[in-house]
Formats: C-alpha cells, structure tokens, sequence
C-alpha cells in the first residue's frame, strides 16, 4: 500500500499493524458508478458519485440517449414492451446537479409480467420459468457453477444486456460533463457481419448525422442496405449476427490519462470500459492490429508545429493516445461484438442437473444488437472520459472545473 498525501478527503484504513494508512486514490475513483437490478425485476438502478455541482441534467436529455440504445434494426420483442426513461431519485435539483450522489432508475415495463417469479419475498414462484439449461456463450454455466444456483436464471436475469440500459443513463452524465466543456462523443456501426461501411472523408459532426438517419446507426448507406438484408437472411435462418462500432470524441485536451502507473493509463481505463460491455470481445485504439502490420516508418503520427494551431499532426494512427496519455487529437476507439449467443437455432449443450445432451428451447431474442452496443459504447467512453478530466482538473462545482480546465489550456498555450 502507498502513502500519498491527501487531495481530497480520502478514505482511511486501520492497518494491522495499528497504524493509519491512506489509500492511494485510484485514478477515475473521484468519480464512479455502480448498477443494480435484474433484467425482469422491477427496474434497473445506477448511483453515479462525484459529479460536480451545477452541471445542467435534464430527463430529457438521457431519454433521448436511452431512446437510441433501444433503436437500431435488428431488435427482438422485448424492445417493444420496454420504452425506457430515466427517473432521477437524488442528486438533482431543477435541472442542475448538486454535487451529491445522483440515482438513476429504469424500470422495467416487463416486470408487470414476471413479479411473481422474480419477486423478493419468500412466496415467490420460484419453480416458474426455472432454467436448467445452459446456453453457449453466456454467463449461464460458469455463473450457476461459481453461485452454486441450480436455477440458471439466478444467473441471466443479472448477466442480461437489459442492464445496459442504466449504464446508458449513468453514462449520459458524464457524456453531459463532457459537452460543458466542448467535448463531444460520437458513435457509428463500421461492420456487421464483415460488410465494412466506409466513413472516411467525414468530420465526426457528418458522422454523426449520417448514424443518427441511418436504421443501424451507420455513415454509409450502401453498406447499410447490405447489412439490412444479411439481418434479414440471419432471421430467417434462426441466426444472429455481431459486428463493430467505434466512437469518435473531439475537443479532448492534451494530457488526460498518465503514462507513470498501469492503472493512470487511458487506453487501459477505455479499453477495461468498453470491454466490460456485454458480448465485446476485442477493443482495438485508432489503427490498432492493423499497427502490427506495418513497419514503424509506416506506423506513427509524425510531429508538426505552427504558431497558429500549436503541435499537431497528419495522421492519427495512434487514436489520440500515446504513452497512455491524451495527445490532442481525436480519440477513436472500436469495440467488436460477437454474435447474440440466445439462438433461434440452437446449439448443443448439457443441462446442468442431469447431464443430458440436449438441443436448447427457442427463447426470444435480438437478431443483431451492435447499434444498441454502439451507444452502450459511447456511454461508457464518456463515462470514463468524464472521470480521467475530473482526476485531472478536479472542481466541486461545474463552475471550478471549468477555470481549472481553462487555465491549465492557457499555460500550455505558452510552451
Ligand atoms: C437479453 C435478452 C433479451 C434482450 C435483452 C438482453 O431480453 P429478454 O430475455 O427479455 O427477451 O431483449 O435486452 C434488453 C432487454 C435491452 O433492454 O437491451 C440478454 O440475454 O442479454
């Protein structure tokens, strides 16, 4: 355990040895969020902690964001019974934030359904919709072996992608953290099913434009056309169909991130965030593999400079990050999604209390989600994003951190 000094109030331990130590404050630690809920209990919660007073935070705002996150061709039944909307329970007061911790509820419209399976009290019926099959590619076999449930939806109810949803909400405050201070995040489907949409050429505002008409959140309409049909054929043929989104964010100051620990490092923080997304399986930096590729000639963002612009560069292989720290350019990050593993088509596998072969049950289920998983991924960049500029700039009020910001940009102007 390290000794630091303290930049704000910090946590104490009694250590065994009798002494007080301070914990070493993580990086991000200023800010956090943790969920709660099943993705049939009555409703999803977050608590987001450490967010400055007098940031402006509408239900509007992350509605619009949750709205999005249910949108996108390819969608099963569920999101036809849901339409979700944020309620704030603390932390806000009149459109402005008040420093304290915010909650964040989405409830589930499907619960009206199930509350006598998933209910807390003991008369719950609990041998109703009992699972006992695990399917491959969800948490089901290794959560029920881990928990010792014999009941694997013990296990999918808190696995479930439903719980994106608040994620999505929580995100949407440090997304808003982000656009006080001109930091804007963007979000687009580059590939599903291995038909690649073509996007170079477009500033992330024309990007942005172009996700937000498109029916799978994508900047190329040719490309969508063919993805439209391969849903199409993937539906028919009892399939499902994965893909890769990336996010795009401008405005990003130099020197958020830190090269001098493991934990302070930005492209580690992002990629832990966008990993930790249902179903993503590869997290990959502006040219990412593609890097191993090349010669180093080839590989890296030679350095210019101007009065006017300052240091600046051509090209942005690196995707805005080196040495684990922002450089000023544009931070591009992918996220690549494997196919939804609930089959209409089922694959084989061993229920789990009477080691039987069986073919799995039909069970609903979204053909292809990665336009949902797109702005699951932009929530959960700009969630870390938010904290890395609060680590950074810190501020009590919205106020602080903006003079914090403002100076620290006006003695890097003097370099
Ligand atoms: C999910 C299974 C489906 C999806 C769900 C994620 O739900 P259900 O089991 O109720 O049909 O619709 O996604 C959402 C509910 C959502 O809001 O995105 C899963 O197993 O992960």
């Amino acid at each position: 355990m390290e000794i630091v000094k303290p930049r704000k109030a910090l946590p104490v331990v009694q250590h065994p040895a009798g002494l007080f130590y301070f914990i070493k404050e993580m990086s991000g630690e200023m800010l956090r969020y943790l969920t709660a809920g099943e993705s049939h209990g009555p409703a999803l919660t977050a608590i987001v902690d450490g967010i400055p007073s007098g940031l402006p935070l509408t239900k509007d705002y992350i509605d619009q964001q949750l709205a999005r996150r249910q949108g996108g061709y390819g969608r099963g039944g569920r999101m036809a019974i849901e339409k979700d909307q944020v309620h704030f329970l603390s932390g806000v007061r009149g459109g402005f934030t008040l420093g304290g911790p915010i909650t964040l509820q989405v409830q589930n419209r499907d619960w009206a359904n199930w509350s006598e399976t998933m209910s807390p009290h003991p008369g719950a019926k609990l041998d109703d919709r009992v699972v006992t099959k695990p399917r491959p590619g969800h948490a089901d076999l290794s959560g029920a072996l881990k928990y010792n449930h014999r009941d694997i939806r013990n296990i999918l109810e808190r696995a479930s992608a439903r719980e994106t949803a608040v994620r999505v909400a929580a995100g949407s405050v440090g997304r808003k953290l982000l656009e006080e201070l001109g930091i804007r995040v963007t979000g687009h489907v580059v590939n599903i099913a291995g038909v690649e949409a073509q996007a170079q050429g477009f500033s992330p505002a024309e990007i942005a434009q172009k996700a937000a008409e498109s029916q799978i959140y994508c900047a190329d309409a040719q490309a969508e056309q063919k993805i439209i049909a391969a849903i199409e054929q993937a539906k028919a043929a009892g399939d499902s169909l994965g893909g890769i989104f990336e996010v795009i964010v401008t405005g990003l100051p130099v020197g958020l991130g830190s090269h001098v620990q493991w934990d302070r490092r930005l492209d580690g923080l992002l990629a832990q965030a966008v990993m930790s997304i249902q179903a993503i399986k590869g997290v990959e930096i502006g040219s990412g593999f593609g890097l191993a590729n090349l010669p180093g000639s080839q590989a890296h963002d030679e350095i210019f400079y101007t009065q006017e612009r300052g240091f600046f560069r051509e090209t942005n292989r690196a995707g805005g990050i080196e040495g684990g720290i922002t450089n000023g350019e544009p931070l591009v990050i992918r996220g690549a999604m494997k196919p939804i593993p609930t089959l209409y088509k089922p694959l084989r596998s061993v229920d789990l209390n009477t080691k039987e072969p069986f073919v799995a049950s039909i069970e609903r289920s979204d053909i292809c989600a990665v336009p949902a998983a797109c702005v699951v991924g932009e929530a959960v960049v700009s969630f870390t994003l938010a904290q890395v500029v609060l680590d950074k700039f810190g501020g009590d009020s919205l106020e602080e951190l903006k003079q914090n910001l403002a100076a620290y940009q006006a003695a890097l102007r003097t370099v």
